[in-house]
């Protein structure tokens, strides 16, 4: 898929930005700079462009669409060169004019969001904050920069004895000219404090938690990107010869000095002499390892609007239950994100952007188990790229608390508890339904035998039962037997050992899980033993290896050995199940394969639901995590996808995952439901593999109700309406209807029929 060739800056050999400092330096002047999109398809073209200038506008050199500030000369050679371009902005100089001219406005106004804020603005306000809540915060110094300035940070939490409370650290503006990074930190802490009173979520967090925010990492980049080059990322360490910096996020010591970083004073990811050599990076970590609390740590970017979870130095992800962890959290906020202001995240793996070494979040989860992430704020392209408009600040400060909110609030959790298989929402009627429950011990210990399951039955008082311990972090747990049609509301309690309850859904037990008791008709059952009318390719189908087959899979390193029925089950549908002479011998290449089901006729079902076990693998390969496996359905008209699995997640390194979507989520219930199973192979480098097995369709519903004999008018009571109606017609010889009152449905009214409704009359219906 994209590719990983293009690290930051990692060749540059001599970068415009990283000036030698004069006595006094005049401000940069950019007028007559453009910003220029240049489309760079291969290596040469980059070649070409890096030949004209290295001073491209983002972190990002990757091929494709890169956009670069090019002088009036530099422009010329860009014109005369033939690469294809077009011109973002005429005068970079003026995109800088009107950022100052509209951030000086946003000073005068009321709000502080309205403007970005120089160091000494925004130590000011730290002040002001903890004047207005000193039961709420303190302010604490971090250590000096280079050249002196302190770095200070604001301790936030609610009243009342904080020891045992967990971390949560927030910083921005390790990189100077990222200056929407230093805002967002500052609205964390100005949210926290200022809606303690109003918001229960934030009182609740801040009851549980400590929230550390240090909201300027490089003071003295930032003041010089202010005063003198808008454009500065590094800190301001004289490297020596006239070079200025050291990037902060190379200078971590987690695979500090690898890919991504660069051992030349002169580049812009300058990694310094040594891990920690800079007094930014060394106070910052001894903050972090004086405080090991913290159980979760953002550090605030920009631009590129990204949720980036480690590691970054080298295409390793976390072991579980870490990743699942990342994954889920990660997505989380991204959700939070899209829901306040509409705004796309994308969340990945750090090197899914690219392999960057010593960077701050590796550093953090890979040395001090902190869940970390690097986030890249607004905007999501090149322009207005790091001159985000004022009027952004504070919807981007909104949506980023939101995702700092989800987040937390998860992190700070005592104890988490997960369904491993999921928890029902469809239960057989009449009978016990046992599930699994995992507690896991996240910042508490729990208090063991207080692990119980509260159930109530169509809205009546919840009754508790014990859970039962299987071992490890599993429980069963099991709902009672329930008539067709019973609704059963559903919460899973614990206690810490420090006496406080956890609850699963949280706000239990005002909100709760709910299941449905429901009879099962097994109306698919395929175990893939033997052929049925599956279909192998799909138009617009173009990989060259790995078209699906049935078969007895071979091993590899990403397929399975053995199908997923129980013997003397063997077969299933993947991705060409031949082994091969290696691993990349039959995997999906060169494209997409696509399975397609039998028509299934569910037009005469109640609430169907798909089931099916995979198997997927794409974390092998020089491009891993690049792809991903789609499920979908259609009723006839159009296919709609009802799962994606990967690029990157718990369930697609290999292995055989369970999964079951609602039928009417999706699509109607028509008479040719078809399932579809699409494995692809987006780009070069990765391997991709495949298989389906032991798929069901269950319908799930309740028998119409028996009649109530005599009920005539069917208003659940067997009353003088109903005698009344028959009396009316008794005598009449023919066509007579049950409502008429011709209980025996002979055709006609008469004794036999009066005398069958007097034996039920006035008796409840049942
Ligand atoms: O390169 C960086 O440090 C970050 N991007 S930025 O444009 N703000 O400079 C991204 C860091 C993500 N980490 C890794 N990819 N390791
Ligand atoms: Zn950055």
């Amino acid at each position: 898929m994209t590719s990983r060739w293009g690290i930051c800056l990692l060749t540059a050999a001599a970068v415009l930005w990283c000036r030698p400092a004069a006595a006094q330096e005049a401000p940069v002047d950019y007028t007559g700079h453009k910003m220029v999109n240049v489309t760079l398809p291969t290596e040469a073209e980059l070649d070409r462009m890096l030949a004209i200038t290295e001073k491209f506008a983002t972190c990002r050199l990757h091929l494709g669409t890169v956009p670069f500030i090019v002088s009036p000369a530099e422009f010329a050679q860009l014109e005369a060169s033939g690469l294809e371009y077009t011109v973002l902005h005429d005068n970079v100089q003026e995109l800088i004019d009107a950022e100052r001219a509209e951030n000086e406005q946003g000073q005068r106004d009321d709000s502080w969001f309205t403007a970005y804020k120089s160091y000494v603005q925004v130590n000011t306000r730290l002040d002001e904050l903890v004047a207005l809540r000193p039961d709420l915060c303190s302010k604490f110094t971090v250590g000096s920069s280079i050249e002196g300035r302190t770095v200070y940070g604001l301790r936030i939490t609610g009243p009342g004895d904080s020891s045992g409370r967990a971390g949560l650290m927030f910083d921005g503006c390790q990189h100077a000219r990222e200056w929407i990074a230093v805002m967002v930190p500052m609205y964390i802490a100005d949210r926290m404090i200022e809606t303690y009173d109003t918001d229960s979520a934030v009182a609740a967090l801040l009851d549980e938690a400590v929230v550390y925010v240090v909201p300027i990492a490089n003071p003295d980049g930032y003041e010089y990107s202010r005063t003198t080059d808008r454009y500065w990322r590094k800190n301001r360490r004289n490297n020596g010869g006239g070079i200025y910096g050291v990037d902060l996020n190379r200078n971590w010591g987690q695979g500090w000095g690898g890919a991504g970083s660069s051992g030349n004073p002169s580049d812009e990811t300058y990694r310094g002499t040594a891990p920690f050599s800079e007094p930014e990076t060394q106070i910052l970590r001894n903050f972090a390892i004086a405080h090991p609390e913290i159980v979760a740590h953002i550090d605030f970017h920009s631009y590129s609007q990204l949720i980036l979870y480690p590691y970054g130095y080298d295409y390793i992800l976390p072991p579980e239950p870490d990743l699942s962890r990342f994954v889920d959290l990660s997505a989380d906020m991204a959700d939070a994100i899209l829901a306040t202001h509409g705004e796309v995240y994308i969340d990945q793996p750090s090197y899914d952007l690219y392999l960057a070494a010593g960077d701050m979040p590796d550093w953090m989860y890979g040395n001090q188990g902190i869940f970390a992430w690097t986030i890249e704020l607004r905007p999501d392209s090149a322009f207005p790229g790091f001159e985000l408009p004022a009027s952004e600040i504070l919807p981007t400060a909104e949506e980023s608390f939101a995702a700092v909110m989800s987040m937390s609030q998860q992190m700070v959790i005592k104890l988490l508890i997960t369904y491993p298989a999921g928890h029902p929402s469809q239960v057989p009627a009449e009978q016990p339904t046992a599930f699994q429950v995992s507690i896991q011990e996240v910042n508490a210990q729990l208090q063991a035998g207080s692990e119980k399951l509260f159930v109530s039955v169509d809205g009546g008082a919840f009754v508790e039962t014990a859970l039962t311990a299987l071992g490890g972090t599993l429980y069963q747990a099991t709902l009672p037997a329930t008539p067709c049609g019973g609704v059963l509301d559903y919460y899973v309690e614990a206690q810490t050992t420090q006496g406080a309850y956890v609850r699963s859904p949280s706000e239990a037990p005002a909100s709760t899980w709910s299941a449905t008791a429901s009879e099962i008709t097994l109306a698919a059952d395929d175990t893939m033993e033997t052929a049925t009318a599956w279909t192998v390719g799909a138009t617009g189908d173009n990989a060259t290896t790995g078209i699906w087959n049935r078969m007895d899979p071979q091993a590899t390193a990403a397929q399975p050995e053995d199908d997923h029925t129980p013997a003397p089950g063997v077969n299933c549908w993947v991705t060409d199940g031949r082994a091969g002479t290696s691993i990349g011998t039959y995997d999906v290449d060169g494209g997409r394969t696509s399975l397609t089901s039998p028509a299934y006729n569910l037009s005469a079902m109640t609430d169907p639901y798909v089931s099916y076990w995979r198997w997927f693998s794409n974390n092998q390969g020089s491009a891993p995590n690049e792809d991903v496996f789609r499920v979908q359905i259609t009723d006839g008209a159009t296919w709609v996808t009802a799962e994606t699995v990967g690029p990157a997640s718990a369930e697609s390194g290999g292995g055989w995952f369970y999964h079951e979507f609602r039928v009417r989520d999706f699509v109607a219930l028509s008479g040719s439901v078809q399932l579809r199973f699409i494995a692809e192979d987006a780009g070069g480098g990765s391997i991709v593999e495949a298989a389906v097995d032991d798929l069901q369709i269950r319908d799930f519903g309740c028998p119409e109700p028996e009649p109530c004999p005599g009920d005539l008018n069917g208003d659940g009571v067997r009353d003088l309406a109903d005698l009344s109606a028959l009396l009316s017609n008794y005598g009449s010889p023919a066509g007579m209807t049950y409502e008429d009152g011709d209980m025996d449905g002979d055709g006609d009214v008469d004794l036999a029929d009066l005398s069958a409704i007097l034996e039920v009359y006035g008796l409840a219906c049942p």
